[in-house]
């Protein structure tokens, strides 16, 4: 059995308090939260899905398990947040319209602000009028956006159509990301950056502020 097995188990059947004492103890034991994170929460995360997909879980156990991995993010996310020297950039991120799914979205949020950057989290169910004002009113460099259902997805492209009708669409750098979102549905509609997970987002953020400037 792998060390932090136990951290896989609590989320798989969303047991929210074994979820974080397994994430205290393997902080206190110095284990790295972004292995936990990869290696276990989001391998549970997976398995949960899979099971939803084969009815073996229903709609309880996807929000037990949520409950459960955002749980543990809590506990791991001050550990992610190492040493900042300066400023990268503000970006906007948000779950758009119609879709409830944040646990991904929040941690490429808390990545991205563990390195340097500024975030503004809009939460979910995020309406393009309000992606297109906060950037309006912010002086925002990055507008990040999450969808996990294949219907929510191609809302990405009305908050792009709605950037440029503001005049806004030169100002601000667009990534996408989440389970449906490829690389060619980005180029597709208009983004400029398409991220699989949250490290990759913060390398492609970092990638599209140096090349602003
Ligand atoms: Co839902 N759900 N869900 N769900 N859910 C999925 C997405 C699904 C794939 C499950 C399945 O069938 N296998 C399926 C979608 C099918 C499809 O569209 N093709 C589904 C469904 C159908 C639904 C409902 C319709 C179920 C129902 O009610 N009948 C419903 C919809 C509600 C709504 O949004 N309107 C629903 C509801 C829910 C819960 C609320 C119960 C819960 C969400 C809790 C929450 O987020 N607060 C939930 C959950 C937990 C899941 C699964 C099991 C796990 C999602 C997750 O958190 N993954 C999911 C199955 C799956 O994805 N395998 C599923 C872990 C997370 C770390 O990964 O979010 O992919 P992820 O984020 C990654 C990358 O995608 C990327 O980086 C992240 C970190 O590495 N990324 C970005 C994400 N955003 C990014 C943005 C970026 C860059 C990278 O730049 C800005």
């Amino acid at each position: 059995m792998e060390k932090w097995n136990d951290l896989y188990e609590a989320i798989l059947h969303g047991n929210m308090d074994m979820a974080i004492t397994v994430s205290q103890t393997a902080l206190a034991e110095f284990a790295d939260p972004k292995s936990l994170i990869d290696n276990y929460m989001t391998r549970a995360m997976e398995e949960v899905g899979r099971r939803f997909e084969q009815q073996e879980a229903f709609v309880p156990e996807l929000l037990m398990a949520g409950r459960a991995m955002k749980g543990a993010l809590e506990i791991l996310k001050p550990a992610m947040q190492g040493e900042v020297s300066s400023q990268l950039g503000r970006i906007v991120i948000g779950t758009v319209k119609g879709d409830l799914h944040d646990i991904g979205k929040n941690l490429v949020g808390s990545m991205l602000e563990g390195c340097g950057f500024e975030v503004i989290n809009l939460g979910t169910d995020v309406s393009a009028s309000q992606f297109v004002e906060t950037v309006r009113d912010n002086a925002v460099d990055i507008l990040g956006m999450s969808a996990l259902l294949t219907t929510t997805m191609s809302y990405m492209e009305e908050v792009i159509d709605a950037l440029k009708t503001a005049g806004l669409r030169e100002k601000v750098k667009v990534i996408v990301g989440g389970a449906p979102v490829t690389e060619e549905f980005a180029r597709q509609i208009g983004a400029d950056g398409y991220s699989e997970n949250a490290n990759a987002a913060v390398f492609l953020a970092k990638s599209l502020i140096s090349h602003e400037s």
